[in-house]
């Protein structure tokens, strides 16, 4: 081959890689010629219902998690058992019992169905409405790219393996979230969601009634008082699996850094709170967030929100676009 004609091969090599590449990205602004209003119909709809349902927010934002960490950012997670062959769905799983806001998505889906059929896909819309529901209450703004298709495959043993348990223990969380592509940081920043929203008691009681897996024992990590101040309010019995929490006691419904502060104190609901600071690296994140300005956090957790939002999509021609949010087409 001669000089010029590698030349050619590399360019035109160059050029295949390109057009992959950019088949393959997410980009801002992705149905402005599709669907012009798809965003602001979101925005609107999350503007009008979460001010009054302002305890909705943080399971939406759950739900970006728990999508994005199955099969990637592909919607999977909102498909219900029966239209899967009846093989159980992520939504089955046992991480999922405690998932709220199927219903939100369904009604963006269908309001975005009435202005245009089949262009707006679900995964996009978790994507939208986490980033637009944690603004309303106050909390950060970031950068939402579009065009992620919908999976069509949801599997409740994967949700099983990819959804980290809040007893998890470092290295294992440290694991789970190098698999999806994100560090420390992006592990102590995503943490930083549980400065809003409730837990079940069932998701710490071991904590508080069962450490040692022989019926009794506290956790040794977890602030006695606050322990003896949750068994006597909030979860009374070891077997409580009704009552509720909120995880950042006194500011569950703000986006603050009092997440950050509880951790130093011990006062980390789950044992994955506690874990981030167990760890050097992950101790020195918190201090830093906790020493900043509020903004620093929000412009970080932002940043983070883009990095698990872009995680294993489906883009171009893979997967499709759901006509409706709990069934494949
Ligand atoms: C680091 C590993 C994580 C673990 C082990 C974990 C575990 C949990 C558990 C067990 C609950 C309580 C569910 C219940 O009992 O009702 C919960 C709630 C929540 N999680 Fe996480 N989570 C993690 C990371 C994340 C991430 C990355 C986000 C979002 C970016 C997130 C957002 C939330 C929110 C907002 C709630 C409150 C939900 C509500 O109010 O209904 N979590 N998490
Ligand atoms: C999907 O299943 C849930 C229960 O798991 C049910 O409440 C919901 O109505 C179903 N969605 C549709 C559209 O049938
Ligand atoms: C259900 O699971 C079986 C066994 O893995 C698989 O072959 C089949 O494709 C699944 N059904 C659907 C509709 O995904
Ligand atoms: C679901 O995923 C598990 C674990 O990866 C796999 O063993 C199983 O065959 C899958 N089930 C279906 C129905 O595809
Ligand atoms: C962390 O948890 C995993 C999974 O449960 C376990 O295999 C591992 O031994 C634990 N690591 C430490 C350091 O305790
Ligand atoms: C305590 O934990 C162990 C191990 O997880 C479990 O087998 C046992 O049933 C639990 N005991 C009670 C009283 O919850
Ligand atoms: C909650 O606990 C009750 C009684 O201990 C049990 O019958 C029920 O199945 C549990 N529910 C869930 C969702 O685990
Ligand atoms: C929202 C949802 O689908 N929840 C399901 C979680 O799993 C349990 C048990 O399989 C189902 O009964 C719930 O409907």
């Amino acid at each position: 081959m001669g000089v010029s004609s590698k030349m050619m091969m590399m360019i035109f090599l160059g050029l295949l890689g390109f057009i992959g590449l950019a088949e393959a990205q997410l980009k801002l602004g992705y149905y402005a010629q599709s669907c012009p209003k798809a965003e602001a119909i979101v925005q609107d709809y999350v503007h009008q219902h979460i001010p009054h349902a302002q305890s909705m927010a943080a399971p939406l934002l759950r739900m970006q998690f728990h999508d994005c960490f199955v099969r990637g950012c592909d919607g999977s997670v909102l498909l219900n058992k029966t239209e899967v062959g009846n093989n159980d769905t992520e939504k089955t799983a046992n991480p999922n019992l405690t998932l709220r806001g199927f219903g939100f998505i369904d009604s963006v889906k269908s309001i975005l169905e009435e202005e245009c059929p089949g262009v707006v896909s679900c995964a996009d819309i978790i994507a939208l409405v986490a980033r637009d529901s944690v603004w309303t209450v106050g909390g950060p703004w970031w950068p939402v790219t579009t065009g992620r298709r919908d999976g069509r495959i949801s599997n409740a043993s994967e949700a099983l393996q990819d959804i980290p348990p809040p007893f998890s223990n470092f290295s294992s969380l440290q694991t789970i979230f190098a698999s999806k592509g994100l560090d420390l940081k992006d592990l102590v920043l995503l943490s930083g969601a549980h400065t809003i929203g409730i837990a079940h008691c069932s998701s710490f009681n071991e904590r508080l009634y069962n450490f040692t897996g022989r019926g009794y024992g506290q956790d040794p990590s977890l602030d006695s008082e606050y322990a003896a101040n949750l068994k006597e309010r909030k979860c009374k019995t070891p077997s409580d699996n009704t009552s509720i929490a909120e995880m950042d006691p006194g500011s569950h419904r703000t986006f603050d850094l009092s997440y950050y502060k509880l951790l130093l104190k011990r006062r980390g609901l789950f044992q994955s709170d506690a874990a981030l600071t167990k760890s050097l690296t992950t101790l020195s994140y918190i201090k830093e967030l906790v020493n900043g300005p509020l903004e620093a956090f929000f412009a970080e957790f932002g940043q983070a929100m883009v990095k698990m939002g872009e995680v294993q999509v489906l883009t171009g021609s893979a997967g499709e676009i759901r006509k409706h949010c709990a069934f494949v087409n």
